[in-house]
């Protein structure tokens, strides 16, 4: 599929590049992912952003978090494996972090939500730039570090993504939030030029921006996805498109478009913007993927 520079991601364009499911596939086929997150004040961050990647079809899904909420996340999110990470006050320690473990070993990787904002997520972040030798996504309280982390990131040969909203964007690229909604075109392009990054600045019409320039806009999604849990949610999906998917540009427009897919179906089905939660978002993703 070839795009212009810069376009509406249609339906059709999720047809084409969503991936099928042989019937003859392994869970190993499927992509082996991590999230890296979760706090004492917000384990449910963490649990929508896993179940969301279970619900986008990842084969093998491992969740590092505090050791302390371990069990609040297994009783809601079953499917997912754990790496129980040092903690401090109920946030990851990332000052205590030796090289006694790695995470190196996965297909790809998304880390922030629910991390919180203390001292040690600093080194947390430097260790994923440096381990992780595939696609790395960086969404909620992991952008807080990037602007100190800024050379670690350029000089990362593998994609890092990042999938700011208005507020985090703002942050990133040292601008106000009235510079970033007045001109998230170039704003996105800058940014993704500067640090080599694939950028998704999120808002109604999500622009997903490449390396290189090129941007797609999604048409999906309504006011029901303001509010907490959403963004969360992406990152799940995102996580899990990008294990199966084969170019990382394609697999976050698709991640964009279902997850608005799944608000426009919620409000078919029932629920109305005001009256739903996030999590129902989660179970609209099976209609999701029949309405492709
Ligand atoms: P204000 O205050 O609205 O005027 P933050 P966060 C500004 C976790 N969560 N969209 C905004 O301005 C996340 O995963 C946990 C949004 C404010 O100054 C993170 O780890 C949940 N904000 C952590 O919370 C459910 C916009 O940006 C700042 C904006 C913090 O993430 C909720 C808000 O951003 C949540 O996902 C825009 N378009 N424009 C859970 N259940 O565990 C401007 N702002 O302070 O980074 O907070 O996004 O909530
Ligand atoms: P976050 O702020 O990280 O929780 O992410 C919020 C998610 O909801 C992003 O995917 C936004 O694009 C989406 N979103 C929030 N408000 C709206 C809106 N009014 N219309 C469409 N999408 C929205
Ligand atoms: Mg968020």
């Amino acid at each position: 599929v070839v795009h212009s520079k810069r376009s509406i991601w249609t339906k059709s364009d999720v047809a084409l590049s969503l991936p099928e499911r042989s019937p003859s596939s392994h869970k190993g086929d499927h992509g082996k992912g991590l999230i890296v997150g979760g706090s004492f004040s917000m384990p449910g961050a963490v649990s929508m952003t896993a179940s969301a990647c279970i619900y986008s079809g990842a084969g093998l899904l491992t969740t590092a978090l505090p050791a302390s909420i371990l069990s609040i996340v297994s009783n809601s999110v079953p499917e997912t494996m754990f790496l129980p990470l040092p903690e401090k006050n109920g946030y990851i320690a990332g000052e205590v972090m030796g090289t006694d473990f790695t995470f190196g070993h996965y297909d790809a990787v998304a880390a922030g939500p629910g991390l919180g904002r203390e001292r040690g997520g600093k080194q947390l972040i430097r260790k994923l730039l440096a381990e992780v030798k595939t696609p790395l996504l960086f969404d909620a309280d992991a952008l807080y570090y990037l602007p100190e982390l800024k050379q670690e990131m350029k000089q990362r040969e593998e994609p890092v993504i990042v999938t700011p909203h208005a507020g985090e964007m703002a942050r990133l690229a040292d601008v106000s939030i009235q510079e970033v909604n007045k001109h998230r075109f170039s704003i996105s392009k800058e940014f993704a030029r500067a640090y080599n990054c694939y950028v998704v600045l999120k808002g109604p019409y999500t622009i997903v921006t490449s390396p290189e320039g090129e941007q797609s806009i999604n048409p999906t999604g309504n006011e029901a996805l303001a509010r907490g849990g959403t963004g969360d949610i992406l990152t799940g999906i995102a996580l899990g498109f990008m294990l199966q998917h084969r170019d990382v540009f394609s697999a976050l427009c698709n991640a964009v478009y279902i997850h608005g897919l799944t608000a426009d179906l919620a409000l078919q089905k029932g629920f109305t913007a005001t009256s739903m939660a996030s999590s129902d978002l989660i179970h609209q993703l099976p209609l999701a993927f029949r309405t492709i």
